[in-house]
């Protein structure tokens, strides 16, 4: 079975209308994730980013192309991917792109609604992990169907996060770019980072206090993209 009949099956399985481009053949369209060397190099090609009040490294390859095929084919089928929506001045809109959420049932206050953890995004968190030295105890998946979904401008949310959080993103599937903008220093230029197929990102320090992120959407015809923002949930409570 080739991509574009996976592709149309994991679609289905999984209640999505995803574009097939009859324009781009099969033998094209299995190789839409191995046009990249980096897969090639035995270790990730590491970027640190100099933007004031941002600290940002990027691991390029950081999960093998087998790693990652299998790792999005896993995620792609087994994940419980739900709409969600987002209420602006008592206007409720759905978000353009599926999500999931997941985290430890013993953090205090932890979300009821949260997934059981499975053995591969336990796998994909340990590696992290061990990049890191820091332990992650949540994990929200969001699935980009095409290019018509997105994620606008937002820095992630401090509140129940704490100050000064590191948040580790993941991502498998098509390559989107990932925007930064600082959110005062309009001299600042914007930052894009093409996030690959087995991608980490970094983002740490002060970056979701002073600057902020987006996905653009795209006309292009492409093939779906999951990434995975690994996450210390601290809840603060009203005693
Ligand atoms: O898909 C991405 O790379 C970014 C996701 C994001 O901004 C978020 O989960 O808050």
């Amino acid at each position: 079975m080739g991509n574009a009949e996976q592709m149309r099956r994991y679609s289905k399985d999984i209640g999505i209308e995803i574009a097939v481009n009859s324009a781009i053949n099969e033998s094209d369209r299995m190789n839409l994730f191995d046009d990249t060397d980096i897969f090639t190099s035995v270790n990730p090609r590491k970027e640190v980013f100099d933007v004031p009040d941002a600290e940002l490294m990027l691991f390029e390859g950081f999960f093998s192309k087998k790693e990652s095929d299998i790792y999005y084919d896993v995620l792609l089928k087994q994940t419980k991917w739900k709409e969600a929506d987002l209420t602006i001045y008592d206007k409720t809109h759905i978000i353009p792109r599926m999500v999931s959420w997941y985290e430890d049932k013993t953090n205090p206050g932890a979300d009821p609604d949260g997934q059981d953890w499975i053995p591969e995004l336990l796998a994909i968190k340990a590696r992290v992990e061990a990049e890191t030295e820091v332990k992650f105890n949540s994990v929200l998946l969001n699935l980009y169907r095409d290019g018509k979904d997105g994620v606008g401008w937002h820095s992630d949310r401090t509140d129940n996060f704490g100050s000064n959080q590191i948040i580790a993103s993941v991502s498998f599937g098509e390559t989107r770019p990932f925007r930064l903008r600082h959110k005062t220093m309009k001299d600042v230029p914007l930052v894009e980072i093409p996030l690959t197929h087995g991608t980490l990102l970094l983002m740490a320090g002060t970056t979701q206090t002073h600057w902020e992120h987006h996905i653009p959407k795209t006309a292009k015809n492409i093939l779906p993209r999951i990434n995975l923002t690994f996450r210390q949930v601290k809840r603060t409570f009203d005693l």
